[in-house]
């Protein structure tokens, strides 16, 4: 009979074989024709369903919305002065392109910028299922000699809290069924707070808290497949994948073609809004190779 050659690719989320491509089974046109967003894209190649729509505009943070938006659109940017936009910008301004800027940035991303959200998933989930109290997880992770993901942060404080936190926080409190993971973590942020006015709750730390959440409450998988996906680690993907928005803002913008047209008393602009074109931000703000300055670097032996 027929022998199958044994294929060197296994693939379980998209195919592009057919009349039109599927993500997990889902033709494209259904996509388009039911309105799914962002967030339900990345519950069909991430987790491979359809996800409610409260867990989708979470992602997305979309008006009616799910998770997965929300959680893109707050983490789209924080500023120039992150490891990451940081980065992106040093390199555009070595006269790189966008990918190699961009992806200069999202190399910043790891286990203190950024990239804490499947740590603090895995950290905050082991110590509330063992039922763990804040002091316990705390002082636990102390004797080990490592920092509690999804705490800590460069310049938020009890005083100066991070918008996004309660903006995930308050989404979560209207649309989740229940938010036992999110409480916890602010339980051990209690705790992190009597020992530094710094060690809040940070974004990472509520996304990572809330989507176990998302997942526990969902009713849509299994505890073998919660523990598959925190084992695996999906989450930082989310901030890779919101943060390349904002990443490429600080590479690239929209820049219309102004025309000079000359009149009788002198050069006048005309913008020409038919001609757009991308162009470099740090490009088109002239600015030149980066270099640190001397006055900034403490030189000792
Ligand atoms: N201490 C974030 O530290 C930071 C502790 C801790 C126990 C902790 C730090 C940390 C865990 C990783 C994490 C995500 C490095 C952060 C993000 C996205 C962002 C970024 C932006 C955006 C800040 C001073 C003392 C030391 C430490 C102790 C600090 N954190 N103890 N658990 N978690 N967190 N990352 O201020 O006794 O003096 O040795 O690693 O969740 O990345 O906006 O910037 O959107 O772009 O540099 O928001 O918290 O403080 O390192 O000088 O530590 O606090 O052990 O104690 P700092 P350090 P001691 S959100």
């Amino acid at each position: 009979g027929k022998v199958r050659a044994p294929t060197h690719i296994i693939s379980t989320i998209s195919d592009d074989r057919g009349e039109e491509p599927c993500y997990a089974g889902v033709p494209m046109s259904t996509i388009v024709e039911q309105g799914f967003g962002v967030g339900d894209v990345i519950s069909l190649l991430w987790f491979k369903r359809s996800l409610p729509r409260y867990c989708t505009q979470f992602i997305e943070l979309t008006e009616p919305c799910g998770f997965g938006q929300i959680c893109i659109m707050l983490c789209a940017d924080h500023g120039p002065c992150v490891s990451g936009a940081h980065n992106t910008i040093v390199t555009a301004r070595a006269g790189k392109d966008l990918v190699s800027s961009l992806v200069s940035g999202l190399l910043t991303i790891g286990p203190r910028f950024g990239g804490a959200i499947d740590d603090a998933a895995r950290y905050f989930k082991d110590a509330y299922d063992k039922g763990l109290s804040p002091y316990e997880f705390v002082e636990g992770m102390k004797k080990k000699g490592i920092r509690v993901p999804g705490i800590g942060h460069r310049i938020k404080r009890a005083d100066n809290r991070d918008k996004r936190v309660e903006l995930l926080q308050k989404y979560a409190h209207t649309h989740f069924p229940s938010v036992k993971y999110m409480e916890y973590a602010v339980q051990v942020e209690t705790y992190t707070l009597s020992k530094a006015n710094n060690l809040v709750l940070n974004v990472d730390g509520a996304i990572g808290s809330l989507f176990l959440d998302l997942l526990a409450g969902s009713g849509m998988f299994s505890k073998q497949e919660i523990d598959e996906i925190v084992d695996i680690g999906y989450l930082n993907g989310l901030f890779v994948l919101a943060r390349s928005i904002g990443l490429i803002g600080h590479v690239t913008k929209i820049q219309y073609t102004l025309q000079f047209i000359q009149s009788p008393n002198g050069m006048i602009l005309y913008p020409h809004s038919s001609q757009v074109w991308h162009t470099f931000d740090q490009k088109r703000l002239k600015q030149p190779l980066y270099r640190h300055p001397w006055e900034d670097v403490l030189y000792t032996k």
